[in-house]
């Protein structure tokens, strides 16, 4: 805990690279995945209870859209999804989590920004899901736009993007707002729904699953229409280990090429008979692509056969049949004008 307070000290005075301690140091060394192999196991800091991406069942089994792309990096390293050892961080705490290396990856709900790629010494897988901020509101208060929030107290969460989003969005239209800032995700739920707040701001991703399993009725809370920021979450891991970088930015590569190919956990194995160069390539039937990743070369059949291609994972968490059913808006690919667009795996 004393070297996670001095980074996130160091990380204010805007002095990372000096100052990350002894255990940052080895950890940006350059041999994540072969800690991770010597291991047996990912260390994936994720949210502790935000229903969709991230949350554990009452054995404490974590699932979740944010915990399946945790799976598919142990499925690429390891052929078994199952190899990942999940560490639940606050907003505040994924940052130092990251830096000290007490976890190798994050997939937390983190949007990709200018500072955290350079002053927070991270690098950032390319995002895994596209929202904004949102607001969570009851339906009795009659507040049906944002601008109707004018002098609202509103909860968000400190050490996020949503924090500065809502100064600028409430500065922009001349409006006040008393912010309930309270770093604990439970806490915070609880805040709004026993009414210490007349909103709930998150990522507007994150909002129908507080609705769905944290209000006692969800009829009576509405989310208000619109997005408010640019929120493209990412995987993120620390500066200075491009192997590492390289397999987690291709794992979800993979997961894209794979529903661009028509390749999916129902269908992978007799995908392996096709005579397309590029599902060839991708399913390790031809190429070494793996061994340039430092990976067996079936990491990407392993993927989709245990975790599923893009679709699959986001409709196992958020399609129509899940209690958080979310449309998948920009979350398509390129090719069904989306954002979605996987390198080339030549
Ligand atoms: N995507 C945004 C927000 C992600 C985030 O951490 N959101 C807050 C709510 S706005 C949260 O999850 N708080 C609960 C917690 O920290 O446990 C970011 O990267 O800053």
């Amino acid at each position: 805990m004393t070297i996670l307070k001095a980074v996130i000290r160091s990380v204010l005075a805007g002095v990372v690279a000096g100052a990350l301690g002894a255990s940052a140091a080895q950890a940006n060394s350059g041999d994540t995945l072969a800690a991770v192999k010597a291991r047996g196991e990912v260390l994936c800091g994720v949210h502790p209870a935000r229903h969709g991406f991230a949350a554990p069942d009452s054995q404490g089994k974590w699932s979740g859209f944010e915990v399946d792309f945790c799976h598919a990096v142990a499925a690429a390293i390891f052929g078994d999804a199952s190899k990942v050892r999940f560490v639940a961080l606050s907003s505040q705490q994924r940052f130092p989590a990251i830096q000290s290396g007490e976890v190798d990856v994050l997939a937390r709900n983190v949007t990709a920004t200018l500072s955290r790629d350079t002053a927070l010494g991270l690098n950032f897988s390319p995002p895994i899901f596209y929202t904004g901020t949102g607001f969570l509101v009851r339906k009795d208060d009659g507040i049906t736009k944002v601008e109707d929030l004018d002098g609202a107290a509103i909860c968000m969460a400190p050490g996020s993007t949503t924090e500065r989003n809502v100064a600028q969005i409430f500065a922009a239209r001349g409006m006040k707002y008393t912010p309930v800032v309270i770093e604990n995700n439970k806490q915070l739920v609880d805040a709004y729904v026993t009414g210490r707040c007349d909103a709930l701001t998150k990522d507007k991703a994150a909002l129908p699953g507080v609705r769905a399993v944290d209000t006692e009725n969800p009829a009576d809370h509405v989310l208000l229409p619109g997005i408010y920021s640019k929120e493209p979450l990412a995987m993120a891991v620390r500066q200075g280990d491009d192997q590492w970088y390289d397999l987690i930015k291709w794992v979800v590569y993979a997961t894209f090429n794979a529903e661009e190919m028509g390749v999916g956990q129902a269908n992978v194995d007799e995908m392996k008979a096709s005579t397309d160069p590029d599902v060839q390539t991708l399913l390790g039937v031809i190429g070494d692509n793996g061994t340039k990743l430092g990976v067996g070369n079936t990491w990407a059949y392993d993927i989709v056969k245990q975790v599923g291609n893009y679709k699959d994972i986001y409709m196992r968490h958020f399609g129509p049949d899940s209690p958080v059913a979310l449309d998948r808006d920009q979350n398509v690919l390129w090719t069904e004008g989306g954002l979605l667009y996987g390198l080339p795996m030549q």
